[in-house]
């Protein structure tokens, strides 16, 4: 599979052969994909990569041969250079060093050494160590970090890595009713994002957040504004009208950033025409001027995706530009009435609405606006919103945009009302054109009656000439 898709995160599993890289790669990807088993040489020979979509992250997950013999690896790490870490130079990516929680032996730490020395201090500091084997941990009643604390070498491992480490279990296999990223695997992004949100690159545009909803009327705009907000700044009431009309803004500071999120009134209006609704809406630009980082695109998770929901991401497109899905992630409202389905298991089912997450990158955040106190849904979208300011290089939806559509926009109507104009006076020349061909139609047909009656007329006369010739010729008959 090409492991080439855009705006994905690259997750690089590198270890000692049997330290459980593939079966880590097929717990992150939530499927056996990656062979795995037992031996003493090498499983895997060739780096294998594989998609998937964890909690809303596009994941590309790379799996690498295992290092065996430390002094003859030079051509593993040549090919992992070549297939993997050129290939995701320019993308997001976490560099996942799988180690047994065993002993760590003289063998280990070399491994660790040698990786290291491919990668590289920038990507060291990408690196998280991946301990598997967590079942036997869990058999001796052992956390990870009792475990640690056990080795001098491990201690001052997880030290130069900043603590950047997680545990696996890798036998713990899913359930079968349930769907997407187990536990574990979620717990994993979790850290390693906010681990992203900490470091510098973060830094610079870590303060402010500008967010806009948008979204058909009754979805739950108003309601999840409020949400992230954690406080009532917008109304938001069960009602077969339109309730919001005009585009608004509130901020607070959440989860330390200062967040400012504009709602905005709903496609399909029940009171305002679509021309005074496009121009509303595209105000919510200007108000979050210089430019939202994010538009959250909302529908509610327990609804049927009909032609009116498939049109919205067409009109957002319109409205905004083709690079706006590009800061677009959907906003899945009504949480609390899945029952018991997973966000994960709806969108796989509903060819429509993968269609719709796949425009927008794969992104995608489950919202229950009934709890307002579930703050980890608001955290989760903030940090998907961090992810993708990165992918973006940084950069918000600008006002520039939005000029720029709507220029577009303009000269797109005009071309279309220049085409219409052209295509009615063809239309007038059509029928012109049919009207003189019926007038010519309807001249031959008289002029082909006159024919035949003059015809006829001569006849008749001829006829008539010919009946006193014939007396005359009979009357001399009879006297001779
Ligand atoms: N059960 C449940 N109800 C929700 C949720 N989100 C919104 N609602 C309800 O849905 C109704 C409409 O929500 P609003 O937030 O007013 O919707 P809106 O998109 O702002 O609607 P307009 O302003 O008309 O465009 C309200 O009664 C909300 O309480 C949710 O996650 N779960
Ligand atoms: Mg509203």
């Amino acid at each position: 599979m090409d492991g080439d898709v855009a705006g994905c995160w690259n997750v690089v599993l590198l270890g000692k052969t049997g330290a459980g890289k593939s079966l880590s790669g097929n717990t992150i990807l939530g499927r056996d994909v990656f062979v795995s088993m037992k031996s003493c040489t090498t499983v895997t020979t060739d780096v294998a990569v594989e998609f998937s979509n964890v909690s809303g992250f596009p994941v590309t997950v790379y799996d690498t041969p295992g290092l065996f013999d430390i002094e003859m690896c030079e051509d593993v790490l040549q090919m992992i250079n070549e297939k993997v870490l050129q290939k995701c130079a320019s993308g997001l990516c976490v560099f996942l060093l799988v180690i047994k929680a065993d002993r760590f032996t003289e063998e280990e730490r070399k491994t660790v050494e040698k990786i290291e020395k491919i990668l590289g201090q920038n990507r060291v500091d990408k690196t998280w160590i991946l301990f598997t084997r967590g079942d036997e941990l869990e058999e001796e009643n052992m956390t990870i970090q009792e475990f640690i604390n056990q080795s001098e070498e491990l201690k001052t491992l997880v030290q130069k890595y900043e603590h950047r480490y997680h545990l696996f279990n890798n036998k713990k296999k899913m359930k079968k009713e349930e769907e997407g990223p187990s536990e574990q695997v979620k717990i994993l992004f979790r850290k390693i994002l906010k681990n992203y949100h900490d470091t510098m690159e973060m830094a610079a545009t870590k303060q402010f957040r500008r967010i806009v909803l948008l979204g058909k009327s009754g979805v739950g705009k108003s309601a999840a504004g409020n949400t992230i907000l954690g406080q009532k700044e917008f109304t938001s009431v069960m009602s077969m009208n339109s309730v919001t009309s005009e585009c608004s803004a509130a901020q607070a500071t959440v989860s330390g950033r200062s967040v400012s999120v504009v709602d905005t009134p709903g496609f399909f209006h029940t009171q305002m025409n679509p021309e005074e609704l496009m121009i509303e809406i595209s105000r919510s630009v200007y108000i979050s001027s210089p430019g939202p980082h994010a538009f959250l695109i909302v529908f509610p998770v327990n609804l049927t995706f009909t032609e009116h929901e498939q049109q919205i991401p067409q009109m957002i497109e319109l409205m905004f530009g083709e690079e706006v899905l590009k800061y677009a992630i959907i906003l899945f409202t009504h949480g609390d009435l899945l029952d018991g389905e997973s966000v994960e298991g709806v969108i796989e089912e509903r060819e429509a609405l993968r269609h719709l997450v796949d425009q927008c990158g794969g992104r995608y955040q489950l919202f229950n606006n009934r709890d307002v106190n579930n703050r980890q849904q608001v955290e989760d979208l903030l940090q998907k919103i961090d992810l993708m300011i990165l992918q973006n290089g940084g950069e918000h939806y600008s006002n520039q945009m939005l000029k720029d559509a709507q220029r577009f926009r303009r000269v797109e109507e005009e071309r279309r009302s220049r085409e219409e104009v052209e295509r009615q006076r063809l239309r007038e020349q059509a029928e012109r054109e049919e009207v003189e061909r019926q007038r010519l139609r309807e001249q031959a047909e008289r002029e082909e009656v006159e024919r035949l009656v003059e015809v006829l007329r001569r006849l008749m006369e001829a006829l008539r000439r010919r009946v006193p010739e014939e007396e005359r010729a009979r009357e001399t008959c009879v006297c001779s």
